[in-house]
């Protein structure tokens, strides 16, 4: 959202003037009358190159070579949207074609199926995918008439344009480089065949991101990677209410589009672990990276295909990450380990805040009650919602969310946070009392190397 903000001012200036000149080309804008009986397909290319800019130019689905700006030995990026229910130009278009631009030189083509995406009749669109599928099928078979290699050709498919980028790569047996799939759809499509839906054998390397997978997104994984931020069901920061109009449906499916986004931008990384379950994350059960070796764990986003040749290796790999509910979108999570020295076990929840010189950053571990219990480490995963480089002091607060019960209190024999990320020493505290309810601060040290 801020992304779009920052630059339609931007976008405000140079396109009026643009468009006059050189008459750049757009995406189609419709309406919900037109939604409403229904369109026709028709696939429009729009070509995107560094020489025009922001300037689209609409290509000839029969001759490439018709427009000097398309350069062969260029990566070709198709960015291919889902369905368009209210027939309006999807709002991220701009944000996502002026990133990609500024990210590498390469000839980007954002394919307009508006026509034929906008209705309301979901299944109609289902159906039209098919058709988009053939068509581009068609542009392809002509690129590499005209010399493009296919291992240079990445489609990012949004929704329903996951499933199209997945037809395509089929139809080329899987030579495509590479396919990204934002929240694939998940109606029908959920249960279908291989040769229905994307599968990893429909590009060389397949990346997928799921952001709904309870309502329009697709719950199983269907890439090489799959990421599944906040467990891919419903994200921070979205409305939980139908109060909220139409964002309540397209909010989580939407996020999936946004983070992209963030990742072509470098805002920030999203370290996403393996693990069986978004459960068994959060509990810090999934924190070790062994298997990616030097490299650690994958980042998600643009960026991922600097783990394409271990992830091949590892078959697919079922990942988890969790985000802010705004831009930036990361998290920074340190291991915290609790070792207490009470007689009788404590079960609670934690909060831990870290403070730097002009930052605070928290992280509430309240997903689950663990058991502290003597003079046994207890380990949790803390994610903080912003990374404080130089952490000054610390807090605890113990929770138990009994109200009836007289207060409990944790004798802390060691608390220590070590970062999973980055490369800062971890951080101890011996000695510490933390009341029940009350935030306990103190100023962290370099831990010791000992037993406790
Ligand atoms: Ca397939
Ligand atoms: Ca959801």
């Amino acid at each position: 959202m801020f992304l779009w903000l920052y630059l339609t001012p931007l976008l405000l200036l140079i396109d009026p003037h643009a468009c006059t000149a050189q008459e750049c080309a757009e995406f189609v804008d419709l309406d919900l009358s037109h939604a409403f009986i229904g369109t026709s397909v028709r696939v429009r290319l729009l070509l995107y190159t560094s020489e025009k800019g922001m300037c689209g130019t609409l290509m000839s689905h029969t001759d490439p070579t018709a427009h000097p700006q398309f350069n062969t030995s260029r990566l070709t990026t198709f960015l291919i949207h889902g369905y368009r229910p209210t027939g309006s130009p999807p709002r991220w278009l701009p944000t996502i074609t002026e990133l990609l631009l500024a990210r590498t030189d390469m000839n980007l083509i954002v394919v307009d199926w508006n026509n034929g995406a906008a209705t309301l009749n979901y299944f109609k669109a289902v159906e039209n995918t098919h058709t988009v599928a053939d068509n581009l099928t068609a542009f392809l078979e002509k690129l590499k008439e005209n010399g493009v290699s296919m291992s240079s050709v990445h489609m990012i498919g949004i929704s329903l344009g996951a499933h199209i980028s997945g037809f395509v790569g089929a139809n080329m047996n899987g030579s495509i480089g590479r396919i990204t799939a934002l929240d694939p759809a998940g109606p029908q499509f959920t249960g279908t065949l291989l040769k229905d839906r994307l599968d990893p054998s429909d590009a060389q390397f397949v990346d997928v991101l799921h952001t709904d997978i309870d309502a329009l997104g697709f719950r199983e994984p269907l890439g090489h990677v799959d990421f599944y931020p906040n467990a891919g069901t419903d994200q921070p920061g979205c409305p939980k209410s139908i109060l909220s109009g139409s964002s309540y449906f397209k909010c989580d499916h939407q996020r999936s589009v946004f983070l992209y986004m963030e990742s072509i931008k470098r805002v920030c990384e999203h370290k996403a672990y393996p693990c069986e379950s978004y459960r068994g994350f959060l509990d810090g059960l999934c924190t070790s990276c062994e298997r990616f070796g030097d490299a650690g764990c994958p980042v998600f986003g643009y960026d991922v295909t600097g783990w394409k040749d271990v992830l091949l290796k590892l078959n697919q790999t079922k990942t988890y990450f969790t985000t802010n509910p705004a831009s930036p979108f990361c998290m920074t999570k340190y291991r915290v380990e609790v070792m207490i020295w009470n007689k009788a076990a404590r079960w609670g929840r934690l909060t831990v805040k870290l403070h730097g010189a002009d930052q605070e950053a928290v992280a509430t571990i309240d997903h689950a009650a663990f058991e502290f219990k003597r003079f046994t480490g207890t380990r949790l995963l803390a994610q903080f919602d912003k990374d404080v480089k130089s952490v000054m002091k610390m807090s605890l607060k113990f929770s138990t969310g009994n109200v009836l019960q007289p207060k409990n209190r944790l004798r802390v024999l060691r608390v220590r946070l070590t970062p999973l990320e980055g490369r800062e020493r971890p951080l101890c505290r011996y000695d510490v009392v933390v009341e029940e309810d009350r935030e306990v601060t103190f100023r962290p040290l370099p831990c010791q190397d000992s037993n406790f």
